[in-house]
């Protein structure tokens, strides 16, 4: 049972869009806390209260109390999506820091952020105006790479650090979709170098996979995954283009990893993925 429960009191609740479980993102409960009144909720519609029996109330009541003593949810503060505030947004830095509190059951409170609009107490917090930020020891952080770390110092539980020689594979595959993506010139060669990243990483991934450090997945993934999520998705869209099938081990891995539960409860639509692209386009 994950941890995410300690925030509920009694019932479950269930997302009526995925129908899945209570520790779904769009059904988690959202803040009491004091920037609620600040935050958007992005939840798509009303929750669907689960009834639980006695004996399994009992239990969850057993998870609440311990679990509601040991774990604080952690605040995270995310992009809101493009032209729609009031859902999950597309950035692939949120979703990291997402999928590591999910990965290891860490109850946390949402709250979406509007970039094309920042409101001032955004701003505040974090005067560069990016996400993700999430609020530790008091103190609000940015930077995924930091705060990824954060928790896993704070919450070791399963461990998710990278062996250090494997954390930097597939590190360059983002800047390398992204000039792709924005090319105008099909002979500038953005095309060939990013097939040649993805053919490296579909070579590691045969000699070393199924993921980056081997049999369980780890940070480095839950880094990777959401960019190759956002290569998929928007090359798709903008250059009717997509990752050779020949490149079967990564293939597989982006099958593995996207279709992993806490890849799922954590992702943006893709119609949001590729708006939040749009304003690249230009
Ligand atoms: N290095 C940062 C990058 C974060 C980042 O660039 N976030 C983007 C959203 S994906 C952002 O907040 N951009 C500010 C804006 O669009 O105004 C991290 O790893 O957290």
């Amino acid at each position: 049972m994950k941890s995410i429960i300690a925030v509920f009191s009694g019932s479950s609740f269930a997302c009526h869009r995925c129908s899945t479980s209570s520790l779904c993102v769009f059904g988690s409960r959202l803040s009491s806390s004091s920037l609620a009144s600040v935050s958007t909720s992005f939840h798509p519609g009303p929750l669907r209260q689960r009834r639980s029996s006695p004996a399994q109330r009992g239990r969850f009541s057993r998870v609440i109390s311990m679990a509601s003593i040991a774990v604080e949810p952690v605040e995270v503060l995310v992009k809101a999506a493009t032209g729609e505030p009031e859902k999950l947004g597309d950035c692939p830095f949120c979703h990291r820091v997402l999928l590591t509190l999910e990965e290891k059951g860490v109850p946390y409170d949402l709250k979406l952020v509007d970039l094309a609009n920042k409101p001032d107490w955004f701003v505040e917090i974090n005067p560069e105006g990016k996400v993700p930020v999430v609020k530790h020891e008091g103190k609000w952080v940015p930077d995924s790479d930091v705060i990824t770390q954060i928790i896993e110092e704070r919450y070791p539980e399963p461990p998710l650090q990278t062996p250090a020689d494997k954390a930097s594979v597939g590190s360059k595959v983002f800047s390398s979709f992204v000039k792709f993506l924005k090319s105008k010139d099909s002979s500038d060669g953005s095309e060939e170098a990013l097939v040649a990243e993805l053919t490296a990483l579909n070579v590691y991934l045969k000699e070393n996979g199924p993921f980056i450090a081997g049999d369980k997945i780890t940070a480095a993934d839950l880094s990777l995954a959401p960019k190759l999520l956002h290569l998929k998705v928007a090359l798709a869209h903008y250059k009717k283009w997509s990752i050779p099938s020949d490149l079967t081990y990564l293939n597989n891995y982006m099958e593995a990893v996207h279709t992993r539960e806490s890849f799922v409860k954590t992702k943006a639509a893709d119609e949001h993925i590729v708006a939040g692209w749009q304003k690249h386009m230009s």
